[in-house]
């Protein structure tokens, strides 16, 4: 169904003229989704909760709202290869979706036979607005579409992305449409990732400035590597023309991004003069995502979109990239839109400072940077750097009496939002951790966290062999505070067909429920909750620093009471389950694997059970053999064992 099919134009409401903004909302971008309905983060009420929440705002009335449009083949390939085109595409068919080729070739990627279509119509509908905007049918427009692309390479998914929805729309405008008059394009790419595909479609550009601010924690936070440090600036044409500004740390909010806006951003803007603005708008730096870490208000994104309406005359195309929490990303996308309906100042100040760290940030790019754009060269004052209270926000432009009415019910309206975010965070962020850190628990393993080397990858960071990538660690690096071994009447099993960890083939779960005649052998270690909770989050693929924990206090009391207990299945799709072995003293024994519900989908094939890889299999091996539990032979056997047997649905009792 698409919902947004007619286009309304509506340069005027109440007597009073806003700017034309193009909204694209179109509900068949819903329906890619995962295989099996699984979990994931990346998921179809993103766009249907931001168009939902603009709806009951009231400002789609006000907007010109436009269906999607697929992309052409043509311009798709002036980014992407032809046979990366293809595999997409070719990726409605199902038995393709689901096979190995496809399987093997993705990187944080899940497709079904919708897949293709929605990243047609993605690509396309920032296509659409770009056009639109850059003839002036449009002053500015939001598209509002998954998956998304600023991962995506000219041969490669990956990071939810297929294809390089704001890519494709540059190189469009660049060049399919020269009579539209569009000779350079800023591309701002404010998701919390690094936008590794634009950066390499842009490379040796200088027409496209691509500036991309992101976490980076050194290469440990995704997409990970050396393509987002601050001194990949492009090369030969482009050189100067690629601007990374990488965290060194999550928790960055509005005083952060703020203060890279003040002084690399646009004073680099104000040089480049670009013709067009495409902004890759992923809210998943916003307070409250799960998977960024960061925490700028709508507030926030208001300002920063607010400051970019001062170039190319205001023409800024927005593209949804990333963002997982739902009301976040509802609430941000609203600020942002209300700053491209109307052009009013607002007023505003954020009680933060920025971290030193942004500052040692902000000065490294601008040294790197300031041979190509002068208005960086100049020291930062030190006053402004050891600045211990908040600078006020004030913003200006060409106002009149109405438009500061207006200015202070947005403002109203923002800050209101402001307050309420900021208070959920402190309630949250600060005491989790040392709560969590008196409590200790013995965690039972029994995949390759048996070998204890993989294991402390997760508390100590780093990767062993087999690994495609490392691991962050706990926030709480000390090792475990006991080591001992335990077999439970489990049954051991090995399913999905691929983990970003480890590549192609099954992992280890272990059925919650229990049979006399299973048996699965676990290694246990005794580490804080603060450190289960960071395993939790490393397993299934989240950072360490929630603003709260998933597996708390009060669950902990009712693991204890209940046996088992199913973690947030948004943020825990693959170990969501936590179960307690029993106890050893008074210290509670606790394994994490799957819910019940995937088991049945696991027994009926559902979801496949497909035996581990040979690297991820010797892992376990290795972990068994220096635990003394069995001679290689041995563990090989019951890993084979484990591996071929059917999953049945038993009937025993629960824990
Ligand atoms: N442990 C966008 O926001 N995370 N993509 C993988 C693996 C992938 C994010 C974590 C994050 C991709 C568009
Ligand atoms: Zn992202």
């Amino acid at each position: 169904m698409n919902m947004a099919g007619k286009t309304s134009v509506n340069g005027e409401s109440n007597g009073k003229v806003h700017r034309k903004v193009g909204l694209v909302y179109d509900e068949t971008m819903c329906k890619h989704d995962t295989p099996h309905g699984e979990a994931h983060p990346e998921r179809p009420d993103r766009i249907r909760v931001i168009w939902e929440n603009l709806q009951l705002a009231g400002v789609t009335q006000r907007c010109v709202v436009l269906g999607g449009t697929k992309a052409e083949d043509a311009h798709l390939q002036l980014v992407h290869t032809k046979d990366h085109v293809n595999l997409v595409k070719s990726s409605t068919n199902k038995k393709d979706y689901q096979s190995d080729r496809i399987a093997s070739l993705v990187n944080s990627i899940y497709l079904n036979r919708s897949t293709s279509e929605a990243a047609y119509l993605a690509a396309g509908s920032v296509v659409e607005v770009a056009e639109k905007v850059a003839k002036g049918e449009l002053d500015s427009g939001f598209a509002i579409v998954r998956p998304p692309g600023h991962h995506a390479e000219a041969d490669e998914a990956m990071g939810f992305c297929f294809f390089n929805n704001v890519a494709v729309a540059a190189s469009y405008l660049l060049d399919e449409r020269p009579d539209l008059g569009v000779k350079k394009i800023l591309i701002v790419d404010w998701d919390v990732h690094h936008g590794n595909g634009t950066q390499k479609m842009f490379w040796e550009d200088p027409r496209v400035l691509v500036f991309s601010v992101h976490r980076r924690e050194d290469g440990g936070f995704y997409p990970g590597g050396d393509a987002g440090s601050y001194n990949m600036v492009g090369e030969g044409p482009g050189e100067g023309f690629n601007i990374n500004v990488p965290w060194e740390q999550g928790r960055c909010g509005d005083a952060d991004y703020l203060a890279a806006w003040d002084h690399i951003l646009i004073p680099v803007a104000k040089e480049f003069n670009p013709d067009i603005i495409l902004l890759s708008a992923g809210f998943d730096a916003a307070i409250g995502d799960p998977l960024g870490g960061c925490r700028v208000t709508p507030y926030g994104y208001s300002v920063m979109l607010k400051k970019l309406m001062e170039f190319a005359q205001g023409k800024i195309v927005m593209a949804l990239e990333g963002g997982y929490n739902l009301d976040s990303i509802a609430k941000s996308s609203l600020a942002c839109v209300q700053v491209l309906l109307e052009d009013n100042p607002i007023q505003g100040s954020s009680e933060e400072i920025p971290f030193m760290s942004t500052w040692r940030v902000i000065q490294a790019v601008r040294k790197r940077l300031c041979a190509y754009w002068p208005s960086l060269a100049d020291e930062l004052s030190s006053k402004l750097i050891n600045q211990k209270t908040p600078t006020p926000i004030v913003l200006t432009s060409n106002s009149n009496s109405e438009a500061k009415d207006n200015a202070h019910e947005l403002l109203d309206q923002l800050s209101k939002l402001n307050i309420e975010t900021h208070k959920v965070d402190t309630k949250v962020s600060t005491s989790w951790r040392s709560d969590l850190s008196k409590v200790d628990v013995w965690y039972a393993s029994f995949g390759s966290n048996m070998w204890k080397p993989r294991f402390l990858c997760y508390i100590q960071g780093g990767q062993v062999e087999g690994m495609t990538k490392p691991c962050v660690g706990s926030m709480d690096k000390s090792p475990p505070k006991g080591i001992t071994w335990g077999t439970y009447p489990n049954r051991l099993f090995f399913g999905r067909e691929s983990t970003n960890v480890w590549g192609k083939g099954g992992v280890a779960f272990t059925n919650p429920l229990t049979n006399p005649n299973d048996q699965t052998h676990m290694c246990l270690y005794r580490i804080t909750l603060e450190q289960f909770n960071d395993v939790l989050f490393q397993e299934n693929g989240l950072n360490v620093d929630f603003a709260s924990p998933i597996f708390g206090l009060t669950a902990l009391q009712l693991v204890e009471k209940n046996g088992s207990t199913p973690l947030e299945a948004d943020l825990a799709p693959w170990y969501g389950n936590v179960v307690c072995l029993g106890r050893e003293g008074d210290v509670p024994i606790l394994t994490m694997t799957c819910t019940l519900s995937v088991i049945e989908k696991f027994a009926s094939g559902e979801v496949p059970l497909s035996p581990p890889a040979k690297a991820y299999a010797n892992t376990l091996i290795r972990g068994l053999v220096e635990g003394g539990i069995f001679s290689e032979e041995e563990a090989e056997a019951y890993i084979d064992d484990a591996a071929s047997k059917p999953l049945y649905i038993n009937g025993a009792s629960r824990f």
